[in-house]
């Protein structure tokens, strides 16, 4: 008779762990996963005054929270070129004639919408090694599937000087696949009937 409160309160403890189980669950769903994938269709000539592409293919589905793009690119007349990178109908402007007179190659070359200095910056200079914001957002792949190809297209639009692809890639953060976040939830739900036994 005295352990009739005992009931309602076992459901409290079992709607409580629920729901701890089912905040984890979300948690570890929205955790992400950042993978780099680089071309394989490299080198790539770029004649003067040639538009030319190079094309790397991703096999793994994923929603797009953050993408960067990675660049090796050398050239004798950075400003002669106009760089972009194309996913599905999405066409992102990297650069845009940037590089001055006369500053030449792309060397370890980040295009990152949360570095601290743009392309076009004044003070940014060739050969652009590290982090620049593009003249156009990455962001606008946000929320896309990573799946499929990824094309780096390069405009030389002035003649007199020419240079190469040398490599290229992106890095992409996408949400930790579910069935991680399954296991985990698995891995809680094994842990509820042990602490109810302790
Ligand atoms: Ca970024
Ligand atoms: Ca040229």
């Amino acid at each position: 008779m005295i352990s009739i409160p005992a009931e309602p309160i076992v459901h409290l403890t079992s709607l409580c762990l629920s729901a701890a189980i089912f905040a984890l669950g979300a948690a570890a769903a929205q955790a992400a996963v950042v993978t780099t994938y680089t071309s394989t269709r490299v080198p790539v000539a770029i004649c003067d005054t040639c538009t030319v592409t190079s094309t790397l293919t991703v096999d793994s589905h994923g929603r797009i929270l953050d993408v960067d793009a990675l660049l090796d690119i050398t050239h004798s007349y950075d400003a002669d070129l106009v760089l972009r990178l194309s996913h599905g109908a999405t066409t992102v402007l990297l650069a845009n004639r940037q590089g001055g007179s006369g500053g030449a190659n792309y060397t370890g070359t980040v295009f990152d919408d949360q570095a601290d200095i743009g392309i076009d910056a004044g003070y940014a200079y060739a050969p652009y090694t590290g982090s620049f914001r593009p003249e156009e957002a990455l962001a606008a792949f946000i929320g896309q599937d990573i799946f499929g190809d990824w094309t780096l297209t390069v405009t030389d639009s002035e003649a007199g000087d020419a240079g190469t692809i040398d490599a290229w890639g992106i890095s992409a953060a996408v949400p930790e696949p579910a069935s991680l976040a399954l296991v985990g939830l698995g891995l809680l739900g094994l842990a509820v009937p042990r602490r109810r036994k302790a």
